[in-house]
């Protein structure tokens, strides 16, 4: 079965949903977005906005602070101590970027309280590569390097959407990919370049990678649920199809460059059409990994639910004398 990042074929029904909205309102809305105005937080927004905005920026949040659960446990055992401080200060970064978004998506009303909740009950989603083995420091690299491209693609096309506060989230955690773009590069490359054992390394690490990077821009733009909503009103700027499809042009050409294979022998790009053709993902195990049947999701919200519960006090104790939501144990 093959696919192809070029099937950008998405519905065309009226969107559902708006049914109770002012029309007049959401004209003006759908005007003001028209002519590349941002919307702010106190701006009317129809509900479905608010609820899709609100579901797609914490689901990027929690996707940062348990992405840098992988690669931060490869702190300790980075070899040498540059690239243990330069790993320590990449993980800090992803732990900032969630705290950007969370302040970007409580604007919209929900609190960052019941997003944690959301996140360790399993009801909010996070990137499914969040929920792969790290078991060698060269996998760690593919994420420091592939992962943060893929991120990069989608994120620079999102900072030029229609919500302010997420728009300029976007702006400051691009400034910080880029140079964990770099970083992952140097560090694939010392190892793509290295002795054979570490090249056999980065290409095992590489080979494991690819089926989860391939998946990481969301499903075929034919299964997207909510790109057509999302690409009306400016949210996502570019379908997943279209970021899948940058992204190869982008990085397949790099990776071939420093003598790494990549395990599709479908992966090639048409010259024509100017898409890039590749084997059909696996979408039912994309499914099962993102409704927390993955082969790390228990670990991963294990980790959290223990953060969560360890960091109880601290709360407490920052918040002594006020009464404030966020100090009570998690449900
Ligand atoms: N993983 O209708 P669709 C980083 C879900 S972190 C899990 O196409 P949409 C980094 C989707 O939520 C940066 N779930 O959805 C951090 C929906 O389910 P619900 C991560 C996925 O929203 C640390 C259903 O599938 N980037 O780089 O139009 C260290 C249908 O999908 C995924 C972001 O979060 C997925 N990959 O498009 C290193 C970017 N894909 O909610 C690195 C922000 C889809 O209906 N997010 N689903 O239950 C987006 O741009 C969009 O949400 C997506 C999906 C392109 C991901």
């Amino acid at each position: 079965m093959y696919g192809s990042a070029s099937t950008h074929d998405l519905p065309s029904t009226a969107p559902t949903g708006l049914e109770n909205e002012d029309p007049i309102l959401l004209a003006e809305f759908e005007a003001r977005i028209a002519r590349g105005e941002k919307i702010e937080p106190g701006d009317w927004m129809p509900a479905l906005y608010r609820k899709q905005l609100t579901r797609m920026i914490e689901q990027h949040a929690h996707s940062e602070i348990i992405g840098s659960l992988p690669e931060g446990t490869w702190i300790t055992r980075a070899p040498g101590f540059r690239r243990k401080m330069a790993q320590m200060a990449k993980v800090q970064d992803e732990v900032g970027h969630a705290q950007l978004l969370y302040s970007a998506a409580e604007t919209l009303g929900k609190t960052r309280e019941q997003m944690l909740v959301d996140l360790i009950n399993g009801k909010s989603k996070y990137s499914n590569v969040f929920n792969y083995p790290t078991p060698t420091w060269a996998d760690s690299n593919v994420i420091s390097w592939l992962i943060d491209a893929g991120a990069i693609v989608n994120q620079l096309a999102n900072a030029k959407g229609s919500y302010g506060p997420y728009c300029r989230a976007l702006d400051r955690i691009c400034a910080e990919e880029a140079f964990h773009l770099k970083y992952g590069h140097d560090a694939v490359v010392h190892m793509a370049t290295g002795t054979p054992i570490q090249r056999k390394m980065m290409q095992e690490a590489l080979n494991r990678w690819w089926p989860a990077i391939m998946t990481f821009f969301g499903p075929s733009d034919k299964m997207s649920v909510h790109t057509e909503i999302l690409m009306r009103w400016k949210v996502k700027m570019a379908s997943n199809d279209e970021c899948r499809n940058q992204f190869l042009d982008m990085y397949v050409p790099k990776i071939w460059e420093i003598g790494l294979t990549l395990p599709d022998a479908n992966l090639r790009k048409n010259e024509e059409t100017g898409q890039w053709e590749f084997t059909e993902p696996d979408w039912e195990d994309f499914k099962r990994v993102i409704n927390g049947d993955g082969p790390c999701n228990a670990e991963r919200l294990a980790v959290r639910r223990a953060a969560e519960e360890n960091g109880a006090w601290v709360r407490r104790a920052l918040s002594a004398g006020k009464t404030h939501q966020y100090v009570r144990p998690l449900a």
